[in-house]
């Protein structure tokens, strides 16, 4: 584009004497447009913009698989009484009387604790004697594990053992008197009791002062 300078008259406004008046004004010549020129190069990367809002909460996933089976806790345990005096020797002494039998495997009519639940079990037996003396015994499989003899010596006594075991399923513990005449086991509703108490459901950690203190005496 380029400007140009013109002088043109002016008439009109003076009359007489009649003057000329020449005035300068510029003006513009316009030519057609040019071709639109080449884009320009891509700009800088701009700067990371700022961390956006947290998204809607997502579908209720899948149900899981199922876990691993546990194991069963033994639930074995009794403690019984005599109900008679002076049981017959060497044969299985009958417990009749039920303090707590869990799990149900004291037989009191065999007199014996047939394991249904295989690990370790605490024994204990409480025996009160008089006019006899006792010899007594605990029995597994017909094998006596531990003895107690008492002699009466004209008055009432209580004898007792106790002991531990690792018992398989179907095996049998029971009390038995040793030797003849000397059954000297002795009940009276009024004043005593005679028990045997079986406990398969201490955990074995517990056993450990047990064993620990009767090492310590064998010394
Ligand atoms: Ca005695």
């Amino acid at each position: 584009m380029s400007r140009h300078q013109s002088l043109r008259p002016f008439y009109g406004l003076s009359s007489s004497p009649r003057v000329t008046v020449y005035y300068t004004y510029d003006y513009v010549l316009s030519g057609d447009p040019g071709r639109p020129g080449n884009p320009g190069k891509p700009g800088m990367k701009g700067r990371e913009g700022v961390i956006g809002k947290a998204g809607p909460r997502g579908l209720k996933g899948q149900r899981g698989k199922p876990g691993i089976s546990g194991t069963r806790q033994a639930r074995s345990a009794f403690s019984v009484a005599v109900t008679k005096s002076y049981p017959k020797e060497r044969t299985p002494i009958r417990f009749t009387r039920i303090l707590l039998n869990e799990g149900n495997h004291y037989n009191a009519s065999s007199g014996k604790f047939v394991c249904a639940i295989p690990g370790v079990y605490y024994f204990t037996y409480d025996i009160t004697l008089a006019n006899k003396h006792l010899a007594i015994g605990l029995v597994h499989n017909g094998q006596y594990k531990i003895k107690t003899f008492d002699a009466n010596t004209g008055n009432y006594d209580v004898a007792s053992g106790s002991t531990v075991l690792h018992l398989k399923e179907s095996d049998q513990v029971w009390l038995q008197i040793f030797y003849s005449e000397q059954n000297g086991l002795f009940f009276d509703p009024f004043w005593t009791d005679s028990t045997f108490t079986g406990d398969g459901t201490v955990p074995s950690s517990s056993f450990f002062p047990l064993l620990i203190i009767r090492k310590h005496n064998l010394k």
